[in-house]
């Protein structure tokens, strides 16, 4: 029988016709054709950075997010997303001196994020001069010096953090976090405590290391897929091409979303030129279900509860030599599925214990099973509870370990994971420190730092003084915009080291400045030539990234370069060589062999063709636990507020932004144009409270503590989203998320779990 015949189908696309068929294509060819042209002129500089982008072990690693490169194919898998990212930088308009100059930060302050943004990129370091309310030149010594006495004069080194946003290479990560450790505390809040912390604390619990098991050929090689919480037609656009050649073979594959995302239903491949011009499409999914918002784990568990049950009847249902073997808890957590009552996940889930079942029957009918998840999952109250049941159901068919199978987080940030290796941590293993400490002669600090919900309240009450921002924008992506901004205004000095002109420049400290870097597409020479960085993808794979471009002003410096320069300004004792390690990378990937767990012979091996794949523990069925098995969770299934008249609101981004850079106001796949002030609603939700589609409405959250945040003049838009469900975009709706509502489990911001009112304005 055809594999993909007898599902049950999901929810309908999203409304506007001439885009639910196929879902991408000629709509994203013509969308990246638009940006290229639109941006000033720089299409063919545009078309020649693209064909370079991901090339095996030339050009420059494709910004756009960290889906890995086939290693099995040399062909050029572009897609539209991360044109669009590498063309944003390659814009060839500039803000210098002469544009600072003309506008006030106060005046700046009330532009757009798009506006700001949009005048290109920075050209040489600006300092602001309070007398004036400008920002205005200064040589990179003065700005090091700058930085330096002010971290220097600081009662504690606790009292300075520094972000990274995960844009940043290895090598540039790896010398950041040294200077931070040498200076003397572990304040490194970074992007990944609002995206995929969830991810690395569950997995370390359950099998050992923090990290997925999957690599590229694993996704080659399943005939079962489970994509939970992510939009990966505007997010991990690549992950299309392994969707569609699955499909093609005959896998299933079960998109888990709220939503029904672009992915789920059919879309022209990336790469495919010739099915562009052929206007043929693949489909990516065989089966969608859409549990309501916080819902997954109840669905998993179900899922769980349905294969046990198929299990007394067929022992092959679930693979026992695997449990016995390689696994502790089982026994606990088949009675906990076996005495959870159906009405309970149903409740839970939102879906029918049919559903649950038809999924489970879906799972067991798989020989090698992949489970793929993102943010859906991860900025949830019980986020690591969630991604734990992941693991529990993968281990019941032994889909960890073996080829084709296992749990796969989507990482964001095209070198977040790569961050985290390398050592921006606030909470390092001692085992790190001391080989750090032993290689680099240096005496880290031993207390945990702040992550980035601490560190925002910290600048707050004051205890945290010096803010610097390794790229990113801070002030637009973390929770609770007014008590953000008010955080970073009491500061005695914000620092962002960034490409392009954002908020968190215009809303700064007493003192601050703006230090500009290269971009990731463009030429690094230093002393030795031309220098390449490497970055690691969601899969581990290491590989290295080299830019093609003249820098964008010559003025810029590397990332590597700014960090030593602050290093030197604010460690003049130091004997670390910085000097040294900016003049050739390959000395801090030296260092880097010996520091890091995984990087031996570190610069031979990200030479080979696609770099090379740090170890996973795991993955050879290694766990890394206390018990040195896999672990199953016990956890109970979440709570709901039952608050009537409440709904559910998760943030989310549109087809046409990175993060907090906004391209335009519309939303192609899910049919919206020139709107992104929305909240999606279903019209149940809508009929209740006397809403019509697209009536203006004002939008309260309720935070834990009680206090309540409000956005008015949004539009309702009448979606296929379950009852007691609501979406609107990030950033804008940071406001309504309180700095104070993280999950406990993983710290993170609840930024997919806002209770929130909507009531029509008069
Ligand atoms: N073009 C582009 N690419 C990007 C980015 C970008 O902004 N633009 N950002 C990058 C970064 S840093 C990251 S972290 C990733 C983010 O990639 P995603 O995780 O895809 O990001 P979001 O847009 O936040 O979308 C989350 C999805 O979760 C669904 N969802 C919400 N609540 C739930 C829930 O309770 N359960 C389930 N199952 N699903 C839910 C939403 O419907 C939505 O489809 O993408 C990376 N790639
Ligand atoms: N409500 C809500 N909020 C969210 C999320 C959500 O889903 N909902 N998602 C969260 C997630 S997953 C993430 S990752 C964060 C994103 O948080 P960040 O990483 O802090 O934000 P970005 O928007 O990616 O940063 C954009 C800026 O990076 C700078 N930049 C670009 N390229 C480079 C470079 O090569 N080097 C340097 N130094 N700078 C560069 C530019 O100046 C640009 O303005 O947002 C989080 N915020
Ligand atoms: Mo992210």
């Amino acid at each position: 029988m055809n594999a993909h015949e007898g599902e049950i189908p999901g929810g309908t696309p999203a409304p506007e016709p001439g885009y639910e068929h196929p879902s991408a294509g000629w709509g994203a060819a013509l969308a990246v054709g638009k940006v290229l042209l639109r941006k000033d002129g720089a299409p063919v500089d545009g078309v020649r950075a693209t064909l370079r982008m991901n090339h095996a072990g030339e050009g420059f690693d494709c910004p756009g997010c960290a889906w890995p490169d086939d290693p099995g194919n040399l062909h050029l898998d572009v897609c539209e997303n991360g044109i669009k990212h590498a063309v944003w930088e390659m814009t060839r308009r500039r803000v210098g001196r002469e544009f600072f100059a003309a506008h006030t930060v106060t005046e700046l302050a009330g532009w757009s994020d798009h506006a700001l943004e949009d005048e290109g990129r920075l050209t040489e370091p600006m300092v602001y001069d309070a007398d004036t309310d400008h920002y205005v030149p200064i040589g990179w010594d003065a700005a090091f010096e700058r930085v330096g006495s002010t971290l220097r004069g600081l009662d504690s080194p606790d009292a300075a953090a520094f972000y990274t946003s995960g844009r940043l290479n290895n090598e540039a990560t790896f010398l950041y976090q040294l200077m931070v450790r040498e200076y003397g505390t572990n304040n490194l809040p970074d992007c990944s405590n609002m995206c995929h912390e969830a991810s690395g604390r569950a997995l370390t619990a359950s099998i050992g290391t923090g990290k997925g098991t999957v690599d590229i050929l694993d996704w080659d090689h399943a005939d079962t897929f489970f994509v939970l919480g992510v939009n990966a037609a505007s997010n991990a656009p690549r992950m299309l091409t392994s969707l569609a050649a699955a499909y093609r073979r005959g896998a299933r594959i079960v998109h888990v979303n709220p939503l029904v995302e672009a992915a789920a239903t059919r879309t022209i491949v990336p790469h495919e030129f010739r099915a562009m011009a052929t206007f043929t499409s693949t489909p990516t999914g065989t089966l969608n279900l859409q549990p309501r918002i916080a819902g997954d784990m109840a669905l998993l568990r179900g899922m769980s509860k349905a294969l046990l049950e198929t299990a007394e009847r067929d022992p092959d249902a679930v693979d026992h030599v695997f449990l016995e073997r390689f696994t502790s808890g089982f026994a606990e957590y088949r009675e906990l599925c076996r005495t959870t009552p159906w009405e309970d996940l149903e409740r839970g889930c939102g879906l029918s214990r049919q559903q649950m079942q038809h999924a489970a029957e879906v799972y067991r009918q798989g020989a090698h099973t992949i489970i793929a998840w993102c943010l859906g999952l991860t900025q949830q109250e019980h986020g690591v509870d969630t991604i734990r049941e992941i693991v529990n159901v993968l281990l019941l068919r032994g889909n960890i370990g073996r080829e084709g199978a296992g749990p796969c987080p989507i990482r964001g940030h095209s070198n977040v994971q790569g961050n985290r290796t390398c050592g921006v941590d606030h909470r390092p293993s001692a085992v790190f420190l001391d080989r750090l400490a032993g290689v680099c002669g240096i005496d880290p600090p031993r207390e945990h730092g702040l992550d980035t919900v601490r560190t925002l309240a910290a600048m707050h009450e004051g205890s945290v003084r010096v803010f610097v921002g390794m790229g990113g924008n801070f002030a637009r992506a973390t929770p609770d915009t007014a008590y953000t901004e008010e955080a970073l205004r009491r500061c005695e000095l914000t620092v962002h080291v960034s490409t392009k002109l954002n908020r968190s420049h215009v809303v700064h400290g007493r003192q601050a400045l703006i230090l500009p870097c290269l971009g990731r597409t463009e030429k690094d020479h230093q002393a030795s030539g031309v220098q390449s960085v490497s970055v690691e993808d969601s899969m581990s794979m290491v590989h290295l990234s080299r830019g093609m471009k003249q820098p964008a002003s010559a003025h810029l410096r590397s990332e590597v370069a700014i960090i030593a320069g602050l290093a030197q300004a604010t460690l003049p004792d130091s004997t670390t060589p910085w000097d040294h390690y900016v003049g050739d990378y390959d000395r801090i990937r030296d260092v880097m062999a010996r520091a890091l767990d995984g990087f031996d012979d570190f610069n031979r091996r990200v030479r080979l063709p696609h770099g090379f794949r740090l170890r996973q523990p795991a993955r050879e069925r290694v766990f890394l636990t206390p018990s040195g098995r896999a672990e199953f969770s016990l956890a109970a299934l979440p709570a709901r507020d039952e608050t009537p008249g409440r709904l559910v609101l998760g943030t989310m981004r549109s087809h046409d932004q990175w993060n907090t850079t906004v391209y335009s106001e519309d939303d192609r796949y899910r049919g919206i144009k020139g709107l992104r002030t929305l909240v999606f609603m279903h019209p149940e939700d809508m009929a209740a409270r006397g809403i019509g589609d697209r009536d203006r409405v004002s939008v309260t959250s309720f935070a834990k503590d009680g206090s309540r945040r409000s956005v008015q003049g949004y539009t309702a838009v009448a979606y296929d989203i379950p009852e007691g469900c609501a979406a609107g975009y990030m950033p804008e709706l940071n406001v309504l998320c309180s700095a104070a509502d993280y999950s406990p489990q993983s710290d993170q911001p609840l930024m997919k779990h806002l209770n929130v009112e909507i009531t029509r304005d008069a």
